[in-house]
């Protein structure tokens, strides 16, 4: 890196030690208040950044980006999903993107497996019977039953780095694999898992016990559990959503969840994150639905390796290199 240190403009407080780092290599603006940046405010932060380090919560459609000055040349996005960003109108400006993946897929992951659980064995549930000092009558061999996980099928809607670390979690809790994907994955994974490809998701909605979310959201993933679909899904049936809200009707779910359609189900995102509707709540109370603030990949361990990530993507872009995690467009 010669002459003029790039301004790198960050949406959000980062782990400390990222920021330290970022302060020695760039010239950098932090967010230590971490309140979330209004449109105006993202649109005056390309104005001038050299490059932006935005997160899940900054929408950086068409608008922002026709307001970016010449000088901004990335986005390093702080995050693997890059559906807040317009990736195509950032790449007809001549602005790079990149994202940060592989750091957060078993953290994730692992938050995905303990939201399958929690559904069916009323985790939360139970958890809240004992936040109450008299809340816990004592045993009772009828009381508080859940369904039994070994056994059952799981659905997987996605097979991608993360789908398939859940595969591999939930065959060691006895669960059979099933999965749907554009594409078929690679013979030596689906024996590796014992997973059954389904080409029609129609079909494999209809006859899994757990369906579990895991593709990106693009405009083709758009509401892919559509209200139609979701009506094919078992009355005994789960929902597990850590991905992206929009790839499920969420208003519809919640029909299914209220007339029993389906069991239960547990998310993490939601379509208008942060905000979550008096209906979830009613249902999350009467225990059919679990919600948690997307938290799938908020560990110390994946914080810190996302924000080196970051690093590693603008050094490399402005030694003059290909950026490890550049993401084109057109993934839908
Ligand atoms: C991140 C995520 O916390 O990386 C993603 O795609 O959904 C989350 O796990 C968030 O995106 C950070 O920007």
């Amino acid at each position: 890196m010669t002459g003029k240190k790039p301004h790198v403009v960050v949406t959000r407080k980062l782990p400390d030690s990222i920021e330290t780092r970022m302060r020695e290599l760039f010239e950098t603006d932090l967010n230590l208040e971490d309140t979330p940046l209004t449109q105006e405010e993202l649109n005056a932060a390309v104005a001038k950044a050299d490059v932006l380090v935005p997160t899940v919560s900054d929408k950086i459609d068409e608008s922002v980006i026709a307001n970016a000055g010449d000088q901004l040349k990335l986005i390093a996005n702080f995050g693997n999903g890059t559906d807040n960003i317009d990736i195509a109108a950032a790449a007809k400006r001549g602005i790079t993107v990149t994202n940060t993946p592989q750091v957060l897929t078993d953290d994730t992951a692992d938050m995905i497996m303990a939201m399958i659980l929690a559904v069916p064995r009323r985790l939360v549930e139970g958890a809240k019977v004992m936040s109450n000092p008299d809340g816990w009558p004592g045993w009772s061999p009828t009381w508080m039953l859940g369904r039994r996980v070994t056994g059952k099928r799981l659905g997987i809607v996605g097979m991608g780095r993360i789908g398939s670390a859940v595969a591999r979690r939930a065959k060691a809790f006895g669960l059979s694999i099933h999965y749907h994907n554009r594409e078929r994955a690679h013979p030596d994974l689906e024996q590796e898992l014992e997973a059954t490809y389904w080409d029609s998701l129609d079909q494999m909605l209809a006859r899994v016990d757990i369906i579990s979310v895991n593709s990106p959201f693009t405009p083709a993933t758009y509401h892919l559990l559509s209200e139609r679909r979701l009506k094919l899904i078992q009355s005994t049936a789960y929902i597990v959503n850590a991905a992206r809200g929009e790839i499920i009707d969420e208003s519809a779910l919640m029909d299914c969840l209220e007339a029993g359609s389906i069991s239960g189900a547990a998310l993490d995102v939601f379509e208008n994150e942060p905000a979550v509707s008096p209906r979830m709540l009613k249902l999350a109370e009467e225990g059919k639905l679990v919600l948690l603030p997307h938290m799938g990949s908020a560990t110390v361990e994946g914080r810190i390796e996302m924000g080196e990530k970051v690093l590693i993507n603008i050094r490399t872009f402005f030694d003059g290199h290909r950026p490890p995690d550049r993401v084109l467009p057109g993934r839908d």
